[in-house]
């Protein structure tokens, strides 16, 4: 199944809505696989956001991704990173819907909250950047049988 990495920024960890945000993730029937708290270096934030680094914002975006420890998640489902694009929100929060996460819980763009894979190919990656196999956890969810068709929870 598809895979998606979420990350709990530091104003989330701050703000105290880290719970908020796994919530709202559990509530949409998506399977969490990993969980973790780390900070998060230069050289590894160089790589995740390697599309960003030449951009005005990244010194700030740099400094401001260092300084409190961020909540790592790897979440599974079907067709997840789309879905929780839509969940997420709008990267400006101030244009994202209402009912997402950046749109009724944040206002700046540096200050958005989360971070969630953007395509397919990256949440493979991204997952795989921040967890090694080990911190990986396979299992059966009871409740997939009233979330899925029989199709879809292959
Ligand atoms: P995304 O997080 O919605 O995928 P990206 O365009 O990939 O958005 O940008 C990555 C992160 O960089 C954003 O979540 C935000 O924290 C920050 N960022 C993007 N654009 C700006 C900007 O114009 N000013 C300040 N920070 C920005
Ligand atoms: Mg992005």
């Amino acid at each position: 199944m598809e895979r998606t990495l979420i990350i709990a920024k530091p104003d989330a960890v701050q703000r105290g809505l880290i719970g908020t945000i796994i919530t709202r993730l559990e509530q949409k029937g998506l399977k969490l696989i990993g969980l973790k708290m780390a900070g998060l270096d230069k050289a590894v934030l160089r790589t995740h956001y390697a599309e960003h680094v030449e951009k005005d914002f990244y010194a700030g975006l740099e400094q401001f991704m260092k300084s409190s420890p961020v909540v790592l998640m790897a979440w599974e489902g079907f067709e997840c990173v789309e879905s929780v694009r839509t969940l997420v929100g709008a990267t400006n929060p101030r244009q994202a819907s209402p009912g997402s996460i950046r749109g009724d819980l944040a206002i700046g763009t540096g200050r958005n909250l989360i971070h969630a894979s953007d395509s397919k190919a990256s949440g493979q990656s991204e997952v795989s950047h921040f967890f090694s196999d080990a911190e990986l956890f396979a299992y059966d969810k009871s409740e997939y049988v009233h979330i899925y068709e029989d199709g879809e929870r292959a």
